[in-house]
């Protein structure tokens, strides 16, 4: 007699061991990901849902807890599955099929590439973004690259170290930052596009919470518009974006770089990040963007504490869960030094264990400074978890 425990916060466990016992692939992991435990939390639950749920949970084998107006369920991804079907469905829970359905979607088939452009990143392994900085101001390298050849150089600098992606931001948003009129921003970040586009650098995406600074940058070659604002600063940059057909980044964050630290106030971060990255993913297809285009990024170092940070960072799984790709811009921020007591040019190696436990719940972008460790990092991280 033998009991061997399984590792459980992943299917591939249970994947290996039945290919290991003769069963194929297809079924091996059809099987596995129907047999890995999930817990959902419900919010908004009626009085009588709550009743229906601790009555479907008994039967059908699932732990229910619920409190006022909420139910948090753990089941097996099987189990849950007749939740969103309308013709299984237990009486008095029609109204959850739709949200169960779209998440067990996504569950199963996690976005695989990104669209930007007319070009196709794929995401089944970790896409490193350098971060092309054109800022006097910038927390970490400000600057350094103020000129179109120093910037080229570290692009240059970048691609070699592993980006696949280029980041060039014209407008520093550390707290405090004093904002930076249109045309200033674009007298900085056009030319660099301009001419990483020339030299076919890239693809090159475009770090602005504004549509006019998003339309030329985009006419001049960039294939993404990276918002920290989740596009709410700037009613017009989802449709520029969308007009662009580019590839969109919605970072999380709460008021302006001036506002954010005080509105670092959550009940449960990585829950209420994940709802407005929803709907503000929403909101971009309701622009026009289309969803193949759409990246989240719960935006660490925004509105949120060094605690929150961390919480979040353990929690990504919930932002994954959105359905959307996920990149993660940890590189260098104040919650990596609050954990290492390192200063900000010290913070890559502390950056690139971040990016590792990133990737093993669920992010598949990430915006560095320095690729090099990173990508190093990523690369463990991914040996360790891609199927075989
Ligand atoms: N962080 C900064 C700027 N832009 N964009 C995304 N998508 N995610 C981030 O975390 C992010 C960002 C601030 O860092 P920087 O001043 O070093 O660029």
């Amino acid at each position: 007699m033998k009991l061997i425990a399984l590792a459980a916060h992943t299917p591939e466990a249970v994947r290996a061991a039945l290919a290991a016992r003769g069963w194929d692939a297809q079924p091996a992991w059809f099987a596995a990901t129907g047999l890995q435990s999930l817990v959902v939390l419900l919010e908004g639950v009626t009085e009588a849902e709550r009743e229906a749920l601790v009555r479907w949970g008994i039967k059908a084998g699932a732990d229910v807890l619920t409190g006022d107006g909420w139910a948090l369920v753990g089941a097996a991804a099987s189990r849950l599955a007749p939740l969103a079907r309308p013709d299984r469905l237990p009486p008095g829970l029609e109204r959850w099929a739709g949200e169960v359905g779209r998440f067990l979607a996504a569950y199963a088939d996690p976005p695989r590439r990104w669209e930007l452009g007319g070009q196709t990143v794929a995401l089944d392994h970790p896409v490193l973004m350098g971060i092309v900085n054109v800022t006097p101001d910038s927390f970490s390298d400000g600057g350094r690259f103020a000129t179109v050849e120093r910037a080229i150089a570290q692009a240059e600098r970048l691609i070699a170290a592993g980006c696949e992606l280029l980041d060039v931001g014209g407008e520093s948003t550390r707290p405090g930052a004093t904002p930076v009129p249109a045309a200033e921003e674009i007298a900085r970040v056009v030319p660099v596009v301009a001419e990483l586009a020339r030299r076919g650098l890239g693809p090159v995406s475009v770090d602005t919470r504004k549509a006019a600074v998003a339309r030329p940058a985009l006419a001049a070659g960039a294939l993404v518009v990276n918002d920290v604002s989740g596009l709410s600063f700037d009613p017009e940059l989802a449709a520029v974006a969308a007009a662009a057909g580019a590839g969109v980044i919605i970072m999380h964050m709460r008021g302006t770089p001036d506002t954010m630290d005080s509105l670092a106030v959550y009940r449960h971060v990585a829950a209420e990040v994940a709802g407005e990255l929803a709907q503000a993913a929403a909101r971009a297809e309701t622009a026009g963007v289309a969803r193949s285009r759409i990246v989240v990024d719960p935006g660490f170092g925004f509105a949120k504490t060094p605690e929150q940070n961390f919480r979040l960072l353990d929690e990504l799984a919930t932002v994954v869960a959105v359905g959307y790709p996920v990149m993660v811009g940890p590189s260098r921020k104040r919650f990596l030094g609050a954990a290492t007591g390192r200063p900000v040019e010290d913070r890559d190696r502390a950056t690139a264990v971040a990016c590792a436990l990133a990737w093993e719940r669920g992010a598949r972008l990430f915006r560095v400074h320095d690729a090099a460790l990173a990508h190093e990092a990523l690369r463990v991280a991914s040996a360790t978890t891609s199927a075989t």
